[in-house]
């Protein structure tokens, strides 16, 4: 039933061209840095899991409330840190990629709404797959 659900809430948003069983993302414990007033950007966390029986390549992130959003990485070079944008990010079989505070994070940049508790974000994997997710905005 569960799988039935999904699948109907799929198709509803987006029209995936795969059966859920074939290639499912979660994101655990996922969660988006609550905005202070006047701020155009923020960032968010959690563990992507690849559920699925393929190796998934996620390559595009979009939320209908900002304009863009990406996947960064924070390094340290030269004994600065930095933030780069990584355009993809594979996720084998029954593995996870953990997005944590100085590590991986979602950029959500240009707000065009506003937010409320709770946003929207659709993940694009290769093959034509989509997934989409509620984050809760948390103040942390
Ligand atoms: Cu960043």
């Amino acid at each position: 039933m569960k799988q039935l659900i999904w699948i109907a809430a799929c198709l509803l948003l987006a029209g995936c061209s795969r059966p859920a069983a074939e290639s499912q993302l979660l994101f655990e414990d996922a969660w988006v840095r609550a905005m202070p007033p006047g701020s155009m950007m923020t960032a968010g966390f959690g563990r992507l899991v690849n559920n699925s029986n393929v190796d998934l390549e996620i390559t595009a992130y979009t939320s209908p409330q900002f304009a863009d959003v990406s996947l960064h990485r924070t390094v340290l070079e030269d004994g600065m840190s930095r933030m780069k944008e990584v355009p993809t990010l594979m996720i084998p079989v029954g593995s996870e990629i953990e997005l944590a505070p100085g590590g991986y994070h979602l950029m959500f940049m240009q707000p065009i709404e506003k937010q409320g508790d709770v946003l929207l974000l659709h993940v694009d994997v290769d093959g034509g797959g989509r997934f989409s997710f509620e984050l809760p905005l948390e103040r942390r």
